[in-house]
């Protein structure tokens, strides 16, 4: 009977601290769901659970929000020219230009079925976007591997990006790519480089129009071409309804 008592007294005590533990947010989209009318902005996620705290920009505007950013350029503050051990840890300022660091990528799309929205703006204001329905990153041991399908054009910026499906990920001191030499040191970025690419959203921050160096620029070829440097440029992913 006294076990009893001590049991039931101790209950709530029980259920708060596994509710506690249970609120901590993977992604965006539980931020969203602690509370539907949080702002776009920087928030704590937990990509791997407890011990990996890592700060993420929100997108709860864009196309019914619950968006985790794990890639933005927007003003050339921050250099996207970077190794591999950081690619695979992230770096940036997740207020400003960031990534969010491959293992959290991986983390966030292999287990569950996510949605990508690549959003970008020229330097006359026009915007445009672009949606697939699949996205996923398999972990390092295959390279970052890039799974990607289900093409939506409603946002009118085409598809840049399926030429890279099924890439491994290459940065200047990791060759992965199809090409005899290295992408990312030929047009000075890090990404699912192919034989090398239509998109560029980790290349040089170069403001708009420029052919001095072909293709080295924030591009996202089927919309403005790969001589022409976005002014920003926002890739985004969250779970699949
Ligand atoms: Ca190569």
């Amino acid at each position: 009977m006294k076990l009893l008592s001590l049991l039931f007294l101790l209950a709530p005590l029980l259920i708060s601290c596994e509710a506690d533990y249970v609120k901590l947010p993977l992604d965006c989209n539980d931020i969203y769901n602690m509370d539907k009318n949080l702002p776009s902005g920087v928030y704590i996620i937990y990509p791997t659970g407890y011990s990996s705290a890592v700060k993420a920009y929100c997108d709860m505007d864009s196309e019914g929000g619950r968006w985790t950013v794990f890639q933005r350029r927007m003003d050339g503050s921050v250099n996207f020219y970077r190794s591999w051990a950081e690619y695979k840890r992230g770096f940036g300022n997740a207020a400003g230009e960031y990534w969010l660091g491959l293992d959290n990528i991986h983390e966030l799309t292999f287990y569950k079925d996510c949605e990508l929205m690549v959003d970008m703006e020229d330097f006359d204001g026009k915007k445009a976007f672009a949606r697939y329905s699949s996205f996923y990153i398999y972990p390092e041991f295959d390279g970052y591997l890039l799974y990607v399908r289900g093409f939506n054009n409603e946002g009118g910026a085409g598809d840049s990006l399926s030429y890279h499906n099924q890439q491994k990920f290459t940065t200047f001191d990791k060759d992965q790519d199809k090409l005899s030499g290295n992408c990312a040191k030929k047009y000075l970025g890090a990404f699912w480089y192919n034989k090398c690419h239509y998109t560029n959203p980790n290349g040089v921050y170069r403001w708009g129009a420029d052919n001095t160096l072909y293709a080295i620029g924030v591009e996202w070829g089927t919309w403005k071409g790969v001589n022409y440097s976005l002014k920003s440029i926002s890739m985004k992913i969250r779970p699949a309804k």
